[in-house]
């Protein structure tokens, strides 16, 4: 372990992220989703998807700034213009510490959490500077699945059919056998068809595919082996760091299908438009990840209010460990738990 200096309270080589991550920021990014996922939850069910970001916004930015680094949101609400808080490029922490990347998404399904269906959650991710893609808000073409397989094994550039039946091989079991996790939108209606022309099951989800992608871990559990389509950029570049801490295979690529976005890619550093990114290309080097459920999930549950006590349950995991830690948080109503 670092030895620490005496006046400045700061550890050898603390200045960067590897050495202070597992020992302060594990804990500490678990207080940030716990906070907007409770402070989502109280709007749960109550038809106001507004309410309920905003909430979850106003008390991730709380949380973050409090931790000790020096922290650039790569991955946020949205382009500056767009959103007041946690845009892109908006510096968080107290700035006392490493220089790190950011990926949050204080309310992930703010539709499912309106309406109190399952999987929405509150989820971060925390990389060294540099390490997490910048991506536009913008669709992101995807498909993921858990560890286990060898790699390559299921492509972009492959039909839907293509991939399913190379997963039900590598599996060993028929493809009657696989599920695949699918969004419910109209642009999904040949993938569909492509899917259930084999004699596969799709699990149709109106929102929450971050959730989805991390589903595919743990087929046993979810029943949701693959997931295939087209959503959100953000949310891609979440799941491929939560998929760098448990193990599976990702890729991804930008649907930059206007000039408008094909500049807004441009600014952020992106001139391959077609690119086909790989999960350790979206997300580099040593990832935390973190994810508290709002809304009951199929690894997660809600948020309870129980008379005095609010009990959240999270899952936080770092890739150079691949530790996944599942925390279940009873916390005692004071005042400053808002
Ligand atoms: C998906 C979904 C998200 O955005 O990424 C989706 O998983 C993509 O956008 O929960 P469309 O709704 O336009 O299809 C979310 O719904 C979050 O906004």
């Amino acid at each position: 372990m670092a030895k620490s200096n005496k006046k400045t309270g700061k550890s050898k080589g603390e200045s960067t992220l590897s050495a202070v991550l597992d020992r302060i920021l594990t804990l500490e990014i678990v207080r940030v989703t716990e906070r907007a996922a409770v402070a989502a939850a109280r709007q749960r069910g109550r038809g106001d998807e507004k309410a309920a970001d905003q909430a979850a916004v106003d008390a991730m930015r709380r949380e973050l700034n409090r931790l000790p680094i020096d922290g650039t949101v790569v991955i946020g609400e949205g382009e500056r213009d767009e959103a007041p808080m946690l845009y892109i490029g908006e510096e968080v922490g107290t700035k006392e510490g490493p220089k790190v990347d950011i990926a949050l998404d204080p309310l992930e399904g703010t539709t499912i959490c309106a309406k109190d269906l399952p999987n929405s959650l509150a989820v971060i991710a925390i990389a060294e500077g540099g390490s997490l893609l910048n991506a536009p808000d913008v669709y992101m073409d995807k498909i993921a699945i858990g560890p286990g397989y060898p790699a390559g094994l299921v492509k972009l550039d492959a039909t839907p059919a293509q991939n399913i039946k190379a997963l039900a091989k590598a599996k060993g079991v028929p493809v009657a056998e696989i599920t695949a996790c699918v969004l419910d939108r109209p642009r999904h209606a040949s993938i569909i068809e492509d899917i259930r022309a084999i004699g596969c099951g799709i699990r149709l989800i109106g929102d929450g595919d971050i959730a989805g992608v991390i589903h595919t871990t743990d087929p046993q559990e979810t029943g949701i082996d693959i997931y295939i389509g087209i959503g959100g950029a953000p949310e891609g570049v979440l799941a491929a760091a939560a998929l760098r801490c448990i193990g599976g295979q990702m890729e991804g690529r930008l649907i930059l299908d206007t000039d408008e976005k094909r500049k807004r890619a441009k600014k952020m550093g992106i001139d391959d438009f077609e690119r086909v990114y790989q999960m350790e290309e979206m997300a580099r080097g040593d990832v935390l990840f973190a994810a508290t459920g709002v809304t009951d999930g199929n690894l997660l549950s809600g948020v309870r209010f129980a008379g005095k006590t609010i009990t959240t349950e999270t899952v936080v995991m770092r890739s150079l460990t691949q530790t996944v830690r599942w925390i279940k948080a009873e916390h005692r109503m004071l005042s400053k738990f808002k």
